[in-house]
Formats: C-alpha cells, structure tokens, sequence
C-alpha cells in the first residue's frame, strides 16, 4: 500500500473516533458515568490529550519548586516533555523541552540549577529567557540566531501555583478571576518561603477521568479512608446539599476565628461547572491538620498564620488537579495521563522554608495519611477500570447529593471536548 494510503486510513480512523466520542458524548444520559470507549479507548485517549491536555490550563506546580535564578523542573503533558525555569528577573517561565537544533531533550534531569540551558546533543546553548547564546561556529553565515529560541508555552502564576497552557490561545473561562482570588487567599501562606518537603508519584492502572471522578466524591471514604477519616470531614463544601446542622455549627464557630485573624474562607467558584473552586473547611474538631492524629505536622506555622486550626482550604482546579492548604504544611496534587488506562498523580507536601528536617517535621509523619489515602484510591480507581473495561459494564447513575462535584466534572470535560470538537 502506497504511503499515502496509509496516511488516510490514519486520518478517516481519527475523524470517525472524533465523531463518534462527539456523538457519545451528545447523547449521554445526564449524571449517568459514561460510555466504555471513553474510558478505555486509544482514540479517546488521543482525543483528551489533543482537546483538554493540549488546550487547556494545566497546574504543575509551585513556585518555591525553583526559588533562585536557574533552577528548573521538568513534567510530561502527555509526549510533550516541558520544563518551568526562573529567570534572572524572578519569573517563572514555560519552554517545550526540545532543542530547536534536532528536537533533543534539553533537561535530562526531573529537577536542576543551570547557568544557561545547554543542549546534550551538540550544545546549542539558550539563556534563562530561552533565547539562543551558541550554536557552534559550523551553522553557515545565514543562520539566524533570533529565529532559534525555545519555544514558550503559556504560563501563569499566581498565589505560589504555577499553570501552563500548551495551546496556541489560551483559554480563560474565569481564569484570571480565578487567579486574582487565589492570590488573595493564598496570601497567609507566603509560599515563595516555603520548600518542597516530600514528592510521590504514584502510577495508577486506569483513565485520568476515573482519577478525577474519584476525588471528586467522598462516597467512597467512610469504608475505605480509615486513617484520613481521623480528621477530614466528608463534606466537600460548606454548601454541601448533605451538611448537618452540627457541622454548620463548627465551621460557623471555626470561620469567626478566621475572620479574627483575616484568614479568607468563603466558597468561591469560577468558570463553566465550577471547574475553579476554593473553600476553606474546618477538619473535625479538635484536630489541626492531616496527620495520623490530628496533631501538628510541623513545628513552623506557615507565612503570617498563627491559629494552628485552619482546617482545610480547597483548591480545586479541573482537570488535573485538588490541594489542601492547613496551617503549618499544604498538599498539591497533580494528575498527568500517560496513556488511555494509565494516569501518574503526583503528590506534594510543602512547609516552612526555616523548617528542619527531623527538628520541626518528619517526612514519614507528614506523608504517612495521604500516602495511605492515594493508595488506597488507586486501588479504587483500578477495581472501576476493570469493571470498565467488561462487556458486561453499562453506564450507571450518579448521586446527586454524593456525587454532584463528579457530575460536575464529567459536565466540564463533555462541555469542553466538545466546544473543541466542533469548533
Ligand atoms: O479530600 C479530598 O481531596 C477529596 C475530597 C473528597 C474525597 N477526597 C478525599
Ligand atoms: Fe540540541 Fe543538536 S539537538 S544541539
Ligand atoms: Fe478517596
């Protein structure tokens, strides 16, 4: 067969895979889980790595990752390898980790400090800017310097989190309200003094979208989060349909010491389906933060705060990502998918820059809850893909009280595929 024969197959079999998650999607029954292949399928896969992965606003992660002119960290959106680098001005900025040269990978290592940027292939050099300093002497007298930077990916910061946008035009949906009210609640933290204090990058055996729709419910928590239940409410929101009388009490009585110390807490949400959320929630009484005991996680309080009973502020950002903001240390997720049953979440915990290892925290304490909470949701997540994955699974209803932030969700990806899949 002729090469260009091949070419459209390859091309017919995406459009009809276009048309047919489209069609799908359109006739999906309302808060009903979704169909097998957009779980399961390549095309699918393909699908939501071209319309969300490689168009939307992705978190990655904070700016006290790279505190200092030339440190650097990398991340995989997909088979796009990037990386994030501070800059001699202070800002953080996004490349695509691939020389203009032949397209190497440029920073081999997860994270680094560099001078400049020095491809390992031949040694094309870029500043932090991503100009291009040094090709060799061998590229003939033609060659244009200026026309040979890396190439930028959109980013934005804002309260310590870093986002990038791999699309052309990035989009905004309440983004940069989002991001303005963020800094402003993110302001007691003063996250560029603080550091990176543990990482875990777990690899779970099913769909990004499992991931997500499993955290965005707490159904699943009662019989299966022992050591998080220790402290964690199982209301998502303080405007949860669900939420008893005496929890209203206690996070009336939390917030009136909060607004004491100016400590900002009321739901606010942004964007289509609320896909930006932060609400701060008070964790159950008498206990402090996510610990095994609800007992402090760090000796250092973090930025201006001095009440050790912040509860819980949630950041959530679709697709990829939900955090937890506590008093003396916080917690970022990051959710990546690497192939159609396979996704990476990656886990932070942060503390006071000034904090010492073994003096005021230990890692093993600080890490022990949500490392036993993350294994125990892959274990979920990938029991759901392989009933999925049976000829016997059909669609079935959601909850509307339970599993509203999970209707939500799936509301978000279908509006948004869509608006992209149809222009
Ligand atoms: O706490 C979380 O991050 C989410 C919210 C509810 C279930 N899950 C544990
Ligand atoms: Fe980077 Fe050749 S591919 S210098
Ligand atoms: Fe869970």
């Amino acid at each position: 067969m002729k090469q260009i024969d091949l070419i459209n197959i390859r091309h017919n079999s995406l459009d009809e895979a276009r048309a047919s998650v489209a069609s799908s999607l359109e006739q999906r029954q309302q808060n009903y889980s979704l169909s097998a292949e957009l779980y399961n399928d390549p095309h699918t896969f393909r699908i939501d790595m071209e319309e969300i992965f490689h168009k939307e606003w992705l978190f990655v992660g904070m700016t006290s990752e790279i505190p200092k002119k030339g440190d650097y960290f990398t991340v995989e959106i997909g088979q796009n390898p990037v990386f994030l680098v501070r800059d001699g001005d202070g800002n953080v900025n996004a490349f695509h980790n691939t020389c203009r040269h032949r397209g190497s990978v440029i920073c081999t290592e997860h994270r680094g400090k560099v001078a400049n940027l020095v491809c390992p292939y031949h040694q094309w050099t870029y500043d932090l800017k991503g100009n291009l300093l040094f090709a060799g002497t061998e590229m003939g007298k033609d060659f244009d310097m200026k026309k040979h930077g890396l190439k930028p990916a959109h980013c934005k910061t804002a309260g310590g989190f870093i986002f990038v946008c791999l699309g052309k035009d990035a989009p905004d949906d309440g983004f940069s309200d989002f991001l303005a009210t963020l800094e402003e609640y993110m302001a007691p933290y003063d996250v560029e003094n603080t550091k990176l204090a543990v990482e875990s990058n777990m690899h779970e055996q099913a769909n990004w979208k499992l991931v997500l729709e499993n955290n965005r419910e707490c159904y699943h928590c009662a019989n299966n989060h022992p050591e998080l239940l220790n402290t964690l409410l199982e209301w998502d929101d303080t405007n949860d349909p669900r939420a008893p009388q005496d929890f209203l009490d206690h996070y009336q009585s939390q917030a009136d010491k909060w607004d004491a110390e100016g400590i900002p807490h009321k739901h606010q949400s942004f964007g289509s389906r609320q896909r930006n959320r932060i609400v701060r929630m008070p964790l159950k009484k008498n206990t402090k933060v996510m610990t095994i005991d609800g007992g402090a996680g760090c000796q250092k309080m973090l930025g201006r705060i001095k009440n050790p009973e912040l509860g819980s502020m949630r950041i959530l950002h679709l697709p990829n990502s939900w955090n937890h903001m506590q008093s003396d240390h916080f917690i970022v997720f990051r959710v990546l998918p690497i192939s159609p049953q396979e996704t990476m979440v990656t886990t932070k915990w942060f503390v006071h820059k000034d904090a010492v290892e073994g003096v005021d925290y230990d890692p093993e304490r600080l890490r022990q809850v949500w490392d036993a909470t993350n294994d125990q949701d892959r274990i979920l997540g990938e029991r759901n893909q392989q009933g999925i994955n049976s000829i016997g699974y059909e669609p079935g209803p959601y909850s509307e009280t339970f599993e509203y932030g999970v209707i939500n969700f799936l509301d978000w990806y279908s509006d948004t595929i869509l608006k992209h899949l149809k222009g």
